[in-house]
């Protein structure tokens, strides 16, 4: 009678697995050491002031536009800053037709901006020649007169003037350029509130 044969190979089967897992743990050890986190940051000490600098638009539109021919509109024709604030107002016009001053008037010169000047499509200018205006925005009670020229046929031109608001209360605007209907210019739009008048307001 012969003696069985075990088979062997069962019986080793498992080794290889247990081996594998010791190996797989050596690998996350690091230096044990936790990272120091930053120390909280103290909560902020000023609160955020009110800004020091005013935004404000402005768009002029020839009555043709707005449906009412000879009636040129400033539109947001009143609007109100805090008494300090440095104003950075940006008119943006569509008027190619001029509204010329009568030569030596006043109204052609900028005043009471930041240096006397403002920006016609970006360059600097203290004056524009009588025959170019088109349009003004003037406000006596402020030493104000920003003036606009005429745009290119069909286009638009973009005057920006920065003034300090450091006097509160509500003050009158007028167009100063004879835009309007009638024989003098002066009718319609020139006489009427939220076209070629206005008012602006510094709160104190
Ligand atoms: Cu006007």
């Amino acid at each position: 009678m012969k003696p069985m044969t075990v088979a062997r190979t069962k019986v080793l089967a498992g080794v290889g697995v247990a081996a594998l897992a010791a190996v797989g743990l050596a690998g996350c050890g690091g230096s044990g050491q936790q990272a120091a986190s930053p120390p909280p940051k103290p909560a902020a000490a000023t609160q955020p002031a009110q800004s020091s600098v005013a935004h404000v638009a402005m768009t002029i539109k020839t009555g043709k536009m707005i449906g009412k021919p000879g009636w040129p509109q400033y539109s947001n024709a009143s609007w109100t800053v805090k008494k300090g604030q440095t104003v950075v107002l940006t008119i943006t016009s569509y008027d190619d037709g001029n509204a010329p001053l009568p030569n030596g008037s006043p109204f052609t010169q900028v005043q009471g901006t930041v240096g006397g000047t403002e920006l016609v499509n970006g360059s600097p200018v203290s004056s524009v020649a009588n025959q170019d205006v088109a349009h003004t925005f003037t406000v006596p009670g402020l030493g104000l007169n920003v003036v606009i020229p005429a745009a290119p046929k069909g286009g638009t031109v973009t005057v920006q003037a920065t003034f300090k608001a450091d006097k509160a209360g509500t003050f009158n605007w007028q167009c100063e350029a004879p835009c309007g209907t009638g024989s003098t210019g002066w009718g319609g739009p020139m006489a009427t509130p939220g076209y070629m008048q206005g008012t602006v307001t510094v709160q104190s």
